[in-house]
């Protein structure tokens, strides 16, 4: 097999990087480990940053976007048990966020992607990258696999890593080259999807003396509940009724609001780390989202800024491709960095303000609150949260 840009991965980062290349004219073939039913379906992100939804809506793949998306114009803290609106229309001249499941969006790339007769391969096996490294200038890069069983090799200009915190990608790269900077938090989030109308217009952040909780929704109709618990966390020690008691507990509020409940349709732990490696490229290979980063999701950043690398790297694959010039390559990585350490910093910040660590003591949580307080109370601190949240520019 032979094409342009060999990409590796079909999540956000893979699915929009093909589908940009394709609107540049430029050819790649997408590699999927997964089937597309167990992509196409797993929980994930929900929060779409302005510069997110304008791209998918400017490119061609945002009508159901634009049909089923909740735009939200603003956000809820609440602590104290008083809850406090960020205005994000006020506070950064008209933009909102727009809640639109992960997978959703997944949906409608890869829809679009095989409707234009893109090459998108599920259930790929025993992926690996060959002659990255531009060392060898007579041989191309390749990548080898299975696919129903039988050995491939697509043979392209460039590897895209899109394969997440998990993939092969960022393993492949030579010893020596990668420097890795990591945070691990001492607690996970334990997720719910409900059968219940979300019991808030917009999201709730709730920082509580047993814990962070989140209120976030998918529709009318399926909330989105998180509360933070121990990383390693039985999911099997939280029974439906218990983790809702948890959570009435947390969001409790001295004005008149009531959490309502219903059926638990799914649950799970997650971790939370902040990870980041650099470079992002070594020769022929880039990587882009998780599979160079990771956010705690307290920021609703993780699957923004997997797109706004994605962005970046298609700019630079194009310029390439009709000019011979590589400078936006040879750049790709520094770009990118610079968004995604200011990310990083907004992402556990949030974290850090909203969760009780067990290492902290009565100082540190009066000195949340007063974090909490300045936020709410100052138009400053207030925009800037607003800024970061709805999406800083691309660069
Ligand atoms: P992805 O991990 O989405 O995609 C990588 C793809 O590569 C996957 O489909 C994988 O199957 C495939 N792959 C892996 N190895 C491969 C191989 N060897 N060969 C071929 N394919 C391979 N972010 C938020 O903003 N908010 C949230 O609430 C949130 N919740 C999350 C919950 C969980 C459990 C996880 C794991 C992440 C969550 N995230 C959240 C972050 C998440 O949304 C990521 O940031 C986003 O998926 C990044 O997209 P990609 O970089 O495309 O990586
Ligand atoms: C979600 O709806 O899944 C969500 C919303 C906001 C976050 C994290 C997750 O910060």
């Amino acid at each position: 097999m032979r094409t342009q840009v060999g990409i590796i991965g079909a999540g956000p980062a893979g699915l929009v990087l093909s589908h940009l290349l394709h609107l540049h004219g430029i050819e790649s073939v997408v590699l999927e480990n997964r089937s597309r039913q167990y992509v196409q379906e797993r929980v994930r992100a929900g929060v779409l940053e302005q510069g997110t939804v304008d791209l998918l809506k400017e490119t061609g793949v945002g009508e159901r976007l634009q049909r089923e998306g909740l735009v939200h114009y603003g956000v809820n803290l609440r602590f104290g048990r008083r809850t406090h609106r960020i205005d994000f229309a006020d506070l950064t001249g008209g933009k909102a966020v727009t809640i639109y499941a992960q997978h959703e969006v997944v949906k409608d790339l890869t829809d679009a992607r095989l409707a234009a007769g893109g090459q998108v391969h599920f259930e790929v096996a025993d992926t690996s990258i060959h002659n990255f490294d531009n060392s060898n200038r007579t041989s191309k890069p390749a990548i080898r696999f299975r696919k129903d069983g039988e050995p491939l090799e697509l043979v392209c200009d460039f590897v895209a890593g899109c394969d997440g915190y998990h993939g092969i990608c960022r393993p492949s790269l030579p010893e020596g080259i990668l420097t890795t900077f990591d945070r691990v938090y001492p607690f996970g989030w334990l997720g719910i999807l409900a059968e219940a109308p979300p019991s808030s217009e917009e999201l709730i952040y709730a920082y509580h003396e047993r814990g962070f909780a989140l209120l976030s929704m998918r529709s009318p109709h399926i909330g989105r509940l998180y509360l933070q618990c121990r990383p390693d966390e039985d999911i099997l020690n939280w029974p439906d009724a218990k983790i809702w008691q948890e959570l009435q507990v947390r969001l409790a509020a001295e004005e008149k609001w009531k959490l309502v409940e219903g059926p638990v349709l799914q649950k799970g732990v997650t971790g939370m780390r902040s990870f980041v490696v650099e470079p992002m490229q070594y020769g022929n290979l880039f990587l882009a989202g998780d599979a160079a980063h990771i956010v705690p999701p307290t920021g609703a950043k993780g699957l923004n800024l997997a797109v706004a690398d994605v962005r970046i790297l298609a700019r630079a694959l194009a310029d390439f491709y009709s000019t011979g010039r590589r400078d936006l390559l040879h750049a790709y990585s520094e770009t990118c960095l610079r968004r995604v350490w200011k990310v990083q910093r907004f992402s556990w910040w949030m974290t850090s303000m909203l969760h009780r660590f067990d290492n902290e003591n009565a100082f540190d949580h009066r000195r949340q609150l007063a974090e909490l307080d300045y936020l709410t109370s100052s138009r400053a601190a207030a925009q800037s949260l607003a800024e970061n949240y709805v999406g800083l520019p691309l660069e």
